[in-house]
């Protein structure tokens, strides 16, 4: 690190050790397009847009989407342009299987994905694979989706079709992106299969992808790590919480189990199982609600056996930083379900030095991801941590994104610190390389470094301000800040 003074002001530079790696990600739904030429089968996003359009702010769908599915080779060139050197994406589980089931194998899906990681590694960008990313085929829905057992057999058995097509070139793999989005999102109506019953549904769905999850690792350590040495873990959606005040220390930790623990203290912890305090308390509270049984499923000792140290690192999507205050019970909502944790009493509020962006849950205090990769370290045995995700949205198109290409500059210095600090950061990945279907939001929510013109017949692809800075950070290896 160096630190030089200008007009008074301290000038930070830093630069990334050697083998660093620098990326950007998407996911399969909302780029690819192309649901009818192909053989695609139609999953749960495609099922809710097209019967529920009111759900989408902009009454869009995703058919077309930036259209990666023609336009794949554009977007390696925009990698190139960028200089990074790997690209996270995921495959559409439906375009390669299109009943959802290995009995028919698409030729067309198979021949997709094989040109796209053909296409990335001649030009020495590695494919970082996500199984699954919100997409669960419609046919499986139909008979309970994620809130089923069965899933793990329909999962296990897909991801063997994957690992076995594409595990000779794809070295890194994420099985599940985000379960909390999966369930909690899914169940509370923020998210397909968009259903209102987060506490029978959405809790089985915690211990279904916990287990999916643990079996897919499984499958590929026993089969195909003895040939071609890769690593698998998943990627969590970790907000991260400070408390509001002194009073709401303890309040913070049960949030930080509620949102991350839930699914991380299963696989990442030296014990395995449920978060204890969490365990004890959501069983109380189904008690008080007149449900003799725990609602978060129990999980036998072979299944915290089956499922604990299922990773070779941490995956990491990182966005804001909220602030955690205790509330009493039945305390309403505000506008954003997604504002309070209602089993745990708590309500996540911004901080008022913080910069806030359009949407009332996303701030920006990039200080967070510097204490969340502390807080991780210290709680979990790891020793690697990829940041899968970090990015900012903006409802401005613009190509003069300011605003992002600071979000990513200071979340960027503050990884570094954490490296610092004796964090073991490998990588890090800008959600996204370009403006997509995100997902409630339509097209009006903008993450991109490139803007799509979703009005072109092509697709065009433009790069903004934010994707020239991170390209000379990248290409330079250097952050100055
Ligand atoms: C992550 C998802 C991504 C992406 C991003 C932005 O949670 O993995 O797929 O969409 O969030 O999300 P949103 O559009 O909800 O702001």
């Amino acid at each position: 690190v160096l630190s030089v003074s200008i007009c008074g002001s301290l000038a930070m530079e830093y630069k990334f050790p050697e083998g660093f790696k620098f990326g950007v990600a998407s996911a399969a739904y909302q780029v690819e397009g192309d649901p009818k030429s192909s053989d695609r089968g139609e999953n749960i996003w495609d099922y809710m847009v097209h019967s529920r359009p009111e759900v989408i702010s902009d009454r869009s769908d995703a058919s077309m989407a930036c259209d990666s599915y023609h336009l794949w080779r554009r977007d390696i060139e925009m990698m190139e342009e960028l200089g990074v050197n790997m690209y996270r994406f995921s495959i559409s589980w439906t375009r390669l299987l299109p009943t959802g089931y290995p009995n028919i194998i698409s030729e067309d899906g198979k021949r997709f994905y094989n040109d796209l990681i053909d296409g990335l590694l001649e030009k020495g960008i590695e494919p970082i694979v996500t199984l699954y990313h919100c997409d669960l085929p419609q046919s499986l829905q139909d008979l309970g989706g994620w809130a089923n057992p069965l899933v793990v057999d329909w999962f296990t058995d897909y991801a063997n079709v994957v690992f076995s097509l594409y595990a000779d070139r794809v070295k890194i793999w994420l099985t599940l992106n985000e379960p909390f989005g999966i369930c909690d999102f899914g169940y509370m109506e923020l998210a397909a299969p968009y259903f209102d019953d987060i506490k029978v549904g959405g809790y089985m769905c915690t211990k279904n992808t916990l287990i999916a999850h643990a079996k897919a690792y499984r499958l590929y350590d026993e089969v195909y790590r003895p040939k071609y040495h890769g690593k698998v873990s998943l990627s969590t959606l970790f907000f991260w919480f400070e408390p509001a005040t002194p009073d709401d220390v303890e309040a913070t930790e049960l949030a930080i189990q509620f949102w991350a623990g839930r699914y991380d203290h299963p696989i990442f912890s030296k014990e395995g199982g449920w978060p204890k305090k969490l365990e004890k308390l959501m069983l109380e509270n189904g008690k008080n609600e007149g449900y003799p049984y725990p609602r978060l499923p129990p999980l036998s000792l072979e299944e915290i056996e089956l499922v604990k140290g299922t990773y070779d690192f941490y995956g990491l999507n990182h966005y804001t930083t909220r602030l955690i205050r205790k509330v009493e019970p039945g305390y309403k909502p505000g506008p954003y379900p997604l504002m309070t944790l209602d089993e745990i009493n708590v309500e996540m509020i911004g901080h008022p030095d913080w910069k806030s962006t359009e949407l009332n849950w996303f701030s920006v205090h990039p200080k967070g991801i510097r204490d969340q990769l502390n807080w991780l370290k210290n709680n979990y045995d790891l020793k690697e941590i990829i940041i899968t995700e970090n990015g900012m949205m903006s409802l401005d198109p613009s190509l003069v994104d300011t605003g992002r290409l600071e979000y990513i500059r200071d979340y960027m210095e503050q990884v570094m610190l954490a490296m610092q600090d004796g964090v073991p950061v490998t990588g890090y990945t800008v959600w996204t390389m370009m403006d997509n279907f995100e997902w409630l939001n339509g097209y009006n929510l903008k993450y991109g470094l490139y803007a799509v013109d979703f009005n072109s017949p092509n697709r065009t692809r433009t790069p903004r301000e934010s994707a020239r800075f991170y390209s000379s950070v990248v290409r330079s290896r250097t952050l100055r800040t």
